[in-house]
């Protein structure tokens, strides 16, 4: 097994090999340093559909590029790749590599927390500051702990994060199809409610004859059976049937040249299949679910044909299938359309989550008005509360202003004189401006003129000599 095999087979990566094979090896054996531009070239390999897709082939795309580590990778079997002895080679590749692998693991993991941080955002948590090293710990296939150098462990988690995930992808776009498949008849379904009787009656029979109209296709060949690929030889490639040669099949369609047919390579060969079923300008024809139609015959073909189940298709492989009853005599393909997509239990759980995210969505509406409608009253009690305090610094501001002396220009040591000094009484010692005795204090003998004691006042006033 060639070692850009070994690699991709453990990685599921049959894509990536259009790309390394289109690195000539010579590349670093002359050239010590890695030309710029072919250093920001983005693997043009079909996506892996994986969402850290472009970090793994440019990881790929660079241990490429080293001599030893293809040596290695030569000699190093799946099972081994898999248990990360491979992984270990990482600490004798060339420095240059290891650089840029540190730079493309320092980009994903900013490219990581800007994610983060959308999400964070969108999720309308502004105010509190996001843990990144907690929410990295999820993706679990670069080593989160050391954000700035690639390492050993960052190749070992890589290699079988990708196994992982992509054992699991098809399951998970067959999932997605489900829901897909759900939520469009529940659809139909909301629609129908709102119809009237002899509307609905209409759209009934529209749709049963819509499904009629796409069930009626002509044969579908079994994906992988001998009639199958003739009709691809004798269409697609033009040649006599008559000439039907496997071995010359393969070669024709095993597009990159690499001796294997990998998933791509296979689908493409069930395009003629599918058009039979499938035309996007049918009302009656869902695109979707001609996509769904190409990944089940591919997981057939694989399943059939795969024997040591790494996910590629050998010519030797291929021929011992060619040797196979079911090549020669397969039963009939069941179509999509003759599946069923869920049961009415799914279809009713389905329903039923549905009618609790509505439910969510309502209950966190109603919180947020509810919400909204007390910042409302509490944005009102502050205004009332400033305009009172407002009136009140006003009401202490002309207080002062009435309160305060008028503006007396003053000259030299001058002192200004008060108003109120006027209403007030002279210092003790000096004696009072005439008329200024309001004050009875002192009773004066008016014949004398000598002051007379307080206790003898009332005699004071009958001593008054009475004049005649
Ligand atoms: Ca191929
Ligand atoms: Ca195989």
């Amino acid at each position: 097994m060639s070692w850009i095999k070994a690699l991709t087979a453990c990685l599921v990566l049959s894509s990536l090999l259009s790309s390394s094979q289109s690195v000539p090896i010579s590349v670093d054996k002359t050239k010590v340093k890695v030309p710029e531009e072919q250093v920001q070239e983005i693997p043009q390999s079909v996506d892996t559909g994986l969402h850290y897709d472009r970090y793994l082939r440019e990881v790929i795309d660079f241990l490429e590029k080293d001599q030893h580590f293809r040596e290695k990778l030569q000699n190093t079997g799946i099972e081994d790749i898999k248990q990360g002895k491979l992984a270990k080679e990482l600490d004798f590749v060339s420095h240059h590599v290891r650089t840029k692998l540190d730079e493309l693991k320092r980009q994903e993991v900013s490219r990581l927390r800007t994610l983060i941080k959308a999400k964070h955002d969108m999720e309308g948590g502004n105010d509190v500051a996001v843990d990144h090293q907690a929410v990295l710990k999820q993706f679990e296939y670069l080593n989160h702990m050391n954000p700035h150098t690639f390492e050993v462990e960052d190749l070992d988690r890589l290699i079988r994060s990708a196994t992982k995930d992509l054992e699991n992808y098809d399951k998970e776009r067959h999932e997605e199809f489900k829901k897909y498949e759900m939520m469009k008849e529940h659809e139909r379904r909301e629609h129908l409610k709102s119809l009237s009787e002899e509307n609905r009656k209409k759209e009934e029979e529209h749709y049963e004859e819509m499904k009629k109209k796409h069930a009626d296709h002509p044969k579908i060949n079994h994906p992988g059976s001998q009639n199958q690929l003739k009709e691809v030889w004798e269409e697609a490639d033009g040649l006599d049937p008559d000439d039907f040669d496997p071995k010359t099949f393969f070669n024709l369609h095993d597009s990159n040249g690499d001796g294997f047919f990998d998933e791509q390579e296979l689908e493409a060969l069930f395009t003629k299949e599918l058009e039979k079923i499938y035309d996007p300008a049918n009302e009656e024809d869902d695109m979707v679910e001609m996509e769904e139609e190409r990944l089940r015959m591919r997981e057939h073909v694989m399943n059939e044909v795969d024997t040591n189940k790494d996910r590629l298709v050998s010519l030797d492989e291929f021929l011992m299938a060619t040797k196979k009853k079911e090549f020669l005599e397969p039963d009939s393909w069941e179509t999509l359309e003759q599946t069923q997509a869920y049961t009415e239990e799914e279809m009713r759980e389905f329903e039923e989550h549905l009618i609790r995210q509505e439910q969510d969505l309502i209950q966190k509406t109603a919180e947020l008005q509810q919400q909204r409608d007390e910042l409302e009253r509490q944005q009102e009690q502050l205004n009332a509360q400033k305009k009172e305090l407002q009136e009140a610094v006003e009401h202490m501001e002309r207080l002062k202003i009435q309160k305060a002396p008028p503006e007396v220009h003053v000259e030299g040591n001058e002192v200004p004189e008060s108003p109120n000094d006027q209403h007030q009484a002279p210092p003790e010692n000096q004696p009072l401006p005439p008329g200024h005795q309001d004050v009875p204090a002192v009773q004066q003998d008016l014949s004398h003129g000598q002051p007379l004691p307080q206790d003898s006042h009332p005699n004071v006033i009958q001593d008054v000599p009475q004049v005649p």
